[in-house]
C-alpha cells in the first residue's frame, strides 16, 4: 500500500487542552504518528514517501472543502495571537469566547479583531490548541490526503494518508476535536473531481465524524457513514444521532451507527456490515476510510472494546468491498498501541485485497 507521510506533522504539538475546568496534557501528540510509522517500517509496509504537491493544486483542493474566511483565519491565527500580546508567544492559542449559533442572536458575519474571539468564531471546543506550526502541519497533511486520492485515481488499489493533526471533526468553517483541515473530505472531493461519480466515506473513528457529515450533508454524490460512540454520552455530543440522514438533495445519503460505551467486536462488526451494505447500495466506485484507532479497548478517552487481534479482520472486511480505498489517520490515543493497531488493520486490508 502506498503510504503518504506528513514529515511536518510534529510542527503541531499542543501542550494542554481544556477538560472539565482544568488544563490537561494534550492527547493528540506527535508520538502517535511516530508509533504508526515505526510499526509500518518494521513490517516493511509501503512505499512510504512524503508527497510533492504543487502549492496551487493543494490550495485548490483545500478550497473545495473549506471556506476562504476560515482558511485565512487559520493561516494567520498564530501571528494574530502573538500580535495581541507578545507574551502569547509562549502559550498555545485557544479560543475563550464563542458566538453560539445564529439562533442565539450573536453575529457571525463580522470578523473580530481580537485573536481569541476570532478563533471562537471558528472553533467548537476548547480542546484543540493551535501553535506556530499548526497551519503548516495541517496543510502538509492535506497534501498527504490529496496524494493518497491521486494514488488510487491512477489505478492503485489503496493508499494511506499517514498524517496528523487528524481531520474528521473539521467542517467547512470550523475546527475542533484536534482537527483543522478535513483530510478525508479533501480526499473524497479529489476522487469526485478525478472522475468517480459516487464516493463513500466510511468513518470508523470512535467519535462521530461530524465535520465530514456537515460538509456533505446536502449532497447525494458523497455518501457519508459513521460508526461511533453514542453522542448522548460521547464527544462530539451535538451531532451523530441515527436520525441524521441527510437533507435536500442529500436526503438518504448520510447514516450514523451510534453505539453505546462498552461495545465490543460482535456489535461493532454488525454495524460495519450494515455500513458496507450501504456503500454497495450507493454504487460507490471509490471509498474513503477515516481510520481512528480509538475504538481500541485500551484507549484512554474512548469506550469501545476492540482488541488488537480484531483489526486485521476489520481491514479484510473493508477489502471485501473491492473498491479503490483511501485511508486517513484520525484518532487513537493509546499511544504505544496505536501503531500496531493501525498496521494490523492496513495489513489485513492488503492481504485480502
Ligand atoms: C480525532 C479525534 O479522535 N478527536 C477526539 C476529540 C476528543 N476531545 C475530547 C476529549 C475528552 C478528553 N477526556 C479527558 C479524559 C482524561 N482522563
Ligand atoms: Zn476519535
Amino acid at each position: 500500500m502506498r503510504i503518504w507521510h506528513n514529515t511536518e506533522h510534529a510542527l503541531h504539538a499542543g501542550r494542554e487542552e481544556m477538560y472539565r475546568g482544568r488544563m490537561v496534557p494534550c492527547h493528540e501528540v506527535p508520538e502517535r504518528l511516530g508509533f504508526v510509522l515505526a510499526e509500518l517500517l518494521r513490517r516493511g509496509a509501503g512505499p512510504i514517501e512524503a508527497p510533492t504537491v504543487a502549492d496551487a493544486e493543494l490550495d485548490a483542493a483545500i478550497a473545495r472543502i473549506h471556506d476562504p474566511r476560515y482558511l485565512h483565519t487559520l493561516a494567520t491565527a498564530w501571528d494574530d495571537w502573538v500580535a495581541m500580546d507578545p507574551a502569547n508567544a509562549g502559550r498555545d492559542a485557544l479560543p475563550s469566547v464563542w458566538p453560539l449559533p445564529n439562533a442565539h442572536g450573536f453575529r457571525a458575519d463580522r470578523l473580530p479583531e481580537n485573536a481569541a474571539a476570532r478563533l471562537g468564531l471558528f472553533a467548537f471546543d476548547s480542546g484543540s490548541p493551535l501553535m506556530a506550526g499548526t497551519w503548516r502541519a495541517a496543510r502538509a497533511g492535506a497534501a498527504c490526503a490529496l496524494a493518497a486520492a491521486r494514488t488510487v485515481l491512477v489505478g492503485q488499489r489503496s493508499a494511506f494518508a499517514l498524517t496528523r493533526p487528524p481531520g474528521h471533526h473539521a467542517g467547512p468553517a470550523f475546527f475542533g476535536g484536534y482537527c483543522f483541515l478535513n483530510n478525508g473530505a479533501i480526499a473524497a472531493q479529489a476522487l469526485r473531481d478525478g472522475g468517480h461519480d459516487k464516493v463513500a466515506v466510511l468513518d470508523i473513528d470512535y467519535h462521530h465524524g461530524n465535520g465530514t457529515q456537515t460538509i456533505f450533508y446536502e449532497r447525494a454524490d458523497v455518501l457519508t457513514l459513521s460508526i461511533h460512540g453514542d453522542p448522548r454520552t460521547e464527544y462530539p455530543f451535538f451531532l451523530g444521532h441515527a436520525d441524521e440522514t441527510g437533507a435536500g438533495e442529500g436526503t438518504g445519503f448520510n447514516r450514523n451507527w451510534a453505539l453505546p460505551r462498552g461495545t465490543g467486536l460482535p456489535a461493532w462488526r454488525q454495524a460495519l456490515d450494515e455500513a458496507m451494505a450501504a456503500v454497495r447500495t450507493h454504487g460507490a466506485t471509490a471509498l474513503v476510510v477515516p481510520m481512528g484507532l480509538d475504538t481500541f479497548e485500551g484507549d484512554p478517552i474512548s469506550g469501545f472494546r476492540l482488541r488488537t487481534t480484531d483489526y486485521a479482520g476489520i481491514g479484510a472486511a473493508l477489502a471485501g468491498l473491492s473498491l479503490p480505498t483511501v485511508f486517513t489517520f484520525e484518532g487513537g490515543y493509546a499511544v504505544s498501541e496505536v501503531g500496531v493497531n493501525a498496521a494490523e488493520l492496513l495489513g489485513g486490508f492488503e492481504r485480502a485485497a
